[in-house]
């Protein structure tokens, strides 16, 4: 890992623009909620920055992404521009998918993000078929994939990784262990402590990290990318991580409080802050210009937000049916 002092404070500023993005979101959905309007799911991916920024750090940009409804890290860091992820899970027309996929569905073939889906596990088969595709191409091109804890436990897991693993196939399984599918604990639903042990049945790698340490996961998904490239064939990474919030934001905390605490304690922008800190590569002040600087291009995105139309309902058929 060998990043220069730009790229790591790069690297935090995506993380931070994430989480602003994400809290930001969740504020005008209450506003509106609280008008008795329903402006649809918004599920928060806040804790879990790191993996999405370390992974597409290791990612070309025509490399593939498929993500899930926790999906807006995943947009972010892989280059979807702010204005159009805004947009979008505001439903307007400039949005990522013109304002009809709001913030499960966030897609941009131009940087070969093939999207969110609010079905739990559904990415793992698709990726499939993007790294058949390049390597019928004979491109070098990796997928990258992410699921849940929940998702692990999907039929859909173990067809996709026992075909991936036979094929060889250039993929990266990325499984977001924050512990919880929705209100079941992890525990319920997996027998076994690590889900990276799983790996083992389909003879790949599957390592196990911490998910809130950028430079794990860092490390890990490079190792993972340079196998896939290589012709070796996919990874299961696994990375142990907690998301702040509940579910989403109509299903009520339940998580114990000790357990929120002890994630408090570990988070992620906090650790690469400290870290940006401690290597002297941005002292205090540098980071509160960081964060303003993030604060301000957030701002401008929503004011462009609020300008844009809403989808022309004219156009419905057009969007629904290819022709
Ligand atoms: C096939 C399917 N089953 C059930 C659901 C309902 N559901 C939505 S999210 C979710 C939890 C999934 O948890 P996990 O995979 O751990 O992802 P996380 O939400 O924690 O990111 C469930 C059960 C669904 N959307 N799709
Ligand atoms: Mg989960």
């Amino acid at each position: 890992m060998n990043f220069t002092a730009d790229e790591l404070k790069r690297m935090y500023t995506t993380m931070v623009l994430i989480r602003k993005f994400e809290q930001n979101s969740i504020e005008i959905f209450a506003e509106r909620m609280k008008r008795g309007d329903f402006p649809g799911a918004l599920h928060s991916s806040e804790g879990q920055e790191a993996i999405a920024v370390g992974v597409s750090s290791q990612l070309r940009p025509d490399d593939y992404v498929f993500s899930t409804y926790r999906g807006h890290g995943h947009a972010i860091a892989k280059g979807m521009p702010i204005n159009k992820v805004v947009a979008e899970v505001h439903g307007r027309a400039t949005g990522a998918s013109r304002g009809y996929g709001g913030s499960m569905h966030l897609f941009d073939k131009s940087i070969n993000f093939m999207g969110g889906n609010g079905i739990v596990g559904a990415g793992l088969p698709l990726a499939l078929g993007t790294a058949y595709a390049a390597v019928k191409r004979g491109t070098d091109q990796v997928t990258a994939v992410y699921f849940g804890d929940g998702g692990a436990s999907q039929g859909a897991f173990h067809e996709a990784i026992n075909m991936a693993a036979i094929k060889k196939y250039p993929i990266i399984f990325i499984c977001e262990n924050n512990q919880y599918a929705a209100t079941t604990h992890v525990s319920v639903n997996c027998p076994i402590e690590d889900i990276g042990d799983r790996a083992k049945a389909y003879g790949i790698p599957g390592p196990v990290v911490d998910g809130n340490n950028l430079f794990e996961v860092v490390d890990t998904a490079g190792a993972a990318v340079s196998r896939a490239r290589g012709g070796e064939g996919p990874t299961l990474i696994e990375c142990k991580t907690w998301r702040h919030r509940a579910h989403c934001m109509v299903i009520p905390e339940h998580r114990p409080g000790k357990d929120r605490e002890h994630w408090a304690n570990r988070d992620p922008i906090d650790q690469m802050r400290d870290h940006l800190t401690a290597a002297g590569i941005a002292d205090a002040a540098a980071i509160e210009q960081l964060d303003a600087d993030v604060q301000e291009q957030l701002k401008a995105a929503v004011a462009f937000m609020q300008d844009s139309p809403f989808p022309d309902p004219a156009e419905i058929a057009e969007v629904v049916y290819a022709g």
